[in-house]
């Protein structure tokens, strides 16, 4: 198998699919037989980045060590999937630079902030508008988004199992898998 190290990168607000898309696409990825890491929150924000917040600065050193692990992963020839609400566009160009443009697979989560708040699986939408979380993406901290992504999935109206599979088959293309 040959496999192409590259970074999918998905962005979205909290609550916008991201993760179950991610885990969706190293699944059908690592059942074709290629060799991949998913990098999300749960793993990332509970362990090397517990430092840090959602202050704009910690978001960008966040998204900054993300982008220096997801390097390393490449350079020991994984695909990374990633799944980060990434809010600034300035942010994800850095990380595109970082790994090279023929490397960054940039999918925009596009659901409706309406939609991921009446979903509000965590209930930190709620929290947020009680002011009891400070700078909530959506809320009182800005999402800025891409302005032309490999692909934009509107997680809101498209099945999952739809959306991984146009995601496999774009990347077919992409790294010719
Ligand atoms: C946004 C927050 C915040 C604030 C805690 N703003 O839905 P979740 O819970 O599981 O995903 C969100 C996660 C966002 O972390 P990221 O590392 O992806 O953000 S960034 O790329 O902007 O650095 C949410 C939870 O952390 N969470 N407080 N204030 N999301």
């Amino acid at each position: 198998l040959n496999q192409k190290p590259v970074l999918i990168w998905f962005t979205g607000l909290s609550g916008s699919g991201k993760s179950t898309l991610a885990n969706g696409t190293e699944s059908a990825l690592h059942q074709l037989g290629f060799h991949t890491y998913l990098l999300d929150g749960d793993n990332v924000r509970s362990g090397l980045n517990k430092d840090l917040k959602f202050t704009y600065e910690d978001r960008v050193e966040n998204l900054r060590r993300i982008a220096e692990v997801s390097k390393l992963m490449m350079d020991a020839g994984l695909i990374v999937v990633s799944a980060f609400i990434s809010p600034f566009v300035k942010e994800r160009e850095t990380i595109r630079d970082m790994v090279g443009e023929e490397n960054f697979v940039e999918i925009f989560v596009d659901c409706p902030l309406s939609v991921c708040e009446s979903r509000d699986v965590k209930g930190l939408y709620k929290k947020a508008r009680k002011g009891l979380i400070e700078n909530f993406t959506g809320i009182d901290s800005p999402y800025e988004p891409p302005v032309s992504p490999f692909l934009r999935v509107k997680s809101a109206e498209e099945k999952l199992e739809n959306s991984v599979e146009k995601i496999i088959e774009l990347l077919k293309e992409k790294i010719s898998i």
